[in-house]
């Protein structure tokens, strides 16, 4: 019964059917889709700090309403996937609870500091756009509810990575110190930039197993490639240079080539120990605590209302 059951799966999964939350799906890849969406979850809350930090601090009142609205988008992203895992049996406090024990991850990129108003540029053109690389396949990821989600998700990215680069265009036609703000935030950003992909292929412990089960459907160092392709020939329409002396077109393999990120960084930030880590979880951990009495409110509003439908069933 059970081989006919694996069988069915893999035969589903071959035939790039949607695997949906009733059907029967092996322990492994049900672990492994709530691993991957509840990090993708927790990204884009903890994502919204950084961002967030400049809201109060904005140049004008057109940039404080686009980065306002932005940052809710995040939030609304965050809730998308925290719907997503649950259809797998997660829930949603538990997955909460982990993140803020520092048991689930959250990417590295959300530990690095925003600086200067030019990093909230940085982000949308260079944050966003690798979200977008990474995220575009993942419409096409085997579980139905992930890959629905990510359709919107990634057309929310794609304008928020036009704004970004929108405003990096608007510094960079503005004062020798607005072009210097924002060649110094591309500096600090391109590296953990291209970390967002995950350690290089030959050291990724589950990117075989994701992309048999086509939940991953490129490997980390493809995304990644595609990412500079596609990054080389916008920053210099913007007229700034990425800090890697590597950097070149290669015409024989069709790419560029380009340097290697410093993976030490890369796992020590994973690991708890980035610029931001600290302060991002705790901000996450009040917000969880200051918020408890509306979820006991809400919480109590619900089971009030089940009781009255239940009292006018059996009336
Ligand atoms: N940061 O075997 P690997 C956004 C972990 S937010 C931290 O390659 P996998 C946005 C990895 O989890 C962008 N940890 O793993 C929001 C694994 O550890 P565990 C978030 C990382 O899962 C606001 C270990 O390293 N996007 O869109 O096959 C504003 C080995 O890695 C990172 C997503 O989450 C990292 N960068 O592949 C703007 C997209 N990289 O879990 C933008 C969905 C790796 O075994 N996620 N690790 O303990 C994915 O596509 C995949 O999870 C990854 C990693 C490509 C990230």
């Amino acid at each position: 019964m059970s081989e006919d059951l694996e069988s069915r799966f893999e035969a589903a999964v071959r035939s790039e059917s949607r695997i949906e939350p009733r059907d029967w799906m092996p322990d492994g890849y049900r672990k492994t889709l709530i691993r991957q969406i509840a990090q993708h979850a927790h990204s884009e809350i903890i994502g919204m700090q950084p961002e967030g930090n400049w809201i109060s601090r904005a140049p004008s009142l057109r940039r404080k309403a686009v980065l306002l609205a932005k940052v809710q988008d995040e939030a609304g992203h965050g809730l998308y996937l925290y719907s997503a895992a649950e259809t797998l049996g997660a829930e949603r406090g538990d997955l909460t609870e982990k993140l803020i024990a520092g048991r689930q991850k959250y990417s590295s990129i959300f530990n690095y500091p925003t600086l200067t108003f030019a990093d909230v540029g940085v982000i949308g053109w260079l944050v966003d756009g690798a979200a977008i690389c990474n995220q575009v396949p993942l419409c096409r990821t085997s579980y139905g509810p992930y890959a629905r989600a990510m359709i919107r998700v990634c057309k929310e990215e794609s304008f928020h990575q036009r704004q970004g680069y929108e405003l990096l265009a608007t510094m960079m036609s503005g004062t020798p110190a607005q072009r210097e703000m924002v060649q110094d935030a591309v500096n600090r950003w391109w590296w953990p930039a291209l970390m967002m992909f995950g350690p290089p292929d030959s050291e990724s412990s589950n990117t075989e197993r994701s992309m048999a089960w086509r939940i991953k459907r490129n490997t980390n160092d493809e995304l990644r490639q595609k990412f500079v392709d596609m990054s080389v020939p916008q920053a210099e329409r913007l007229g700034v240079t990425f800090p890697d002396p590597e950097l070149r077109w290669n015409p024989e393999r069709g790419h560029h080539d380009f340097g290697t990120p410093d993976w030490d960084e890369f796992w020590r930030v994973v690991q708890g120990d980035g610029p931001c880590n600290a302060q991002r979880v705790a901000h996450r951990r009040a917000a969880h605590e200051d918020g408890a009495w509306v979820r006991e409110a809400a919480t109590a509003h619900a089971a009030k209302r089940a009781r009255r439908a239940g009292r006018e069933a059996v009336a």
